[in-house]
């Protein structure tokens, strides 16, 4: 199993980021109730700056290649939980099939439950950046985003979306939901960027 638990080091950080405290459980943040999303009708769509536009079904999207990682989860609220397994689609693996083009900057993700998130398209074409569908090796709760999630070890975890359905490449920057009520572009948990 690929474990990433020491990317904190690319950012000159300890394991536990400043201000954050860590949890053995694992709460539920979300901004209203958890949607109730079937596998058999959800669908992902890739849309945006890309050579080619794709809408993959759950069968689709399954036959790709997938991996499992050990990977560290930071919310912008102060929890990190170590060690979560999770199973799922790499953003690289994603963007290669579409063809990300030149000019995309920006990714904007969006959930069934309204959720937006952004992030620069370079912090998304990273391995660690996967969409997910199996926590601790179980079927990933619906609480915590089933059927599908984005995870961002890298990132505070509100760059992750939730029951994510869409995914669009921007030319340029975009505010998501939390963005837009003042929490931070570019989410570095080592640099404690909560804020804009
Ligand atoms: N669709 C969606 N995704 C979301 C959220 C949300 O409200 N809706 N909350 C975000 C926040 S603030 C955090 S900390 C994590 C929480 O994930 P968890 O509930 O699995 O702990 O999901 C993120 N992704
Ligand atoms: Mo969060």
């Amino acid at each position: 199993m690929k474990d990433v638990t020491d990317l904190h080091r690319e950012f000159d950080g300890e394991r536990l980021p400043p201000g954050q405290r860590e949890t053995t459980a694992f709460p539920v943040l979300s901004k209203g109730e958890t949607p109730a999303v079937n596998r058999d009708e959800w669908e992902l769509s890739l849309t945006g700056a890309v050579a080619s536009p794709r809408t993959l079904t759950w069968e689709e999207f399954r036959a790709l290649p997938s991996e499992t990682q050990r990977q560290d989860f930071h919310c912008v609220t102060g929890w990190s939980r170590f060690d979560c397994t999770f199973t799922g689609v790499t953003f690289p693996t994603l963007a290669s099939l579409v063809g990300v083009d030149d000019d995309a900057v920006h990714v904007l993700f969006s959930a069934s439950d309204g959720y937006t998130t952004d992030l620069p398209l370079e912090d998304c074409l990273r391995e660690e950046v996967m969409l997910a569908w199996e926590l601790d090796g179980e079927t990933l709760p619906a609480d915590h985003g089933g059927p599908v999630r984005v995870v961002t070890p890298h990132r505070y975890a509100y760059k992750g979306a939730k029951w994510v359905d869409g995914i669009e490449f921007l030319t340029e920057p975009a505010l998501g939901f939390w963005e837009r009520r003042g929490y931070s572009e570019t989410a570095n948990p080592w640099n404690e960027e909560r804020y804009s």
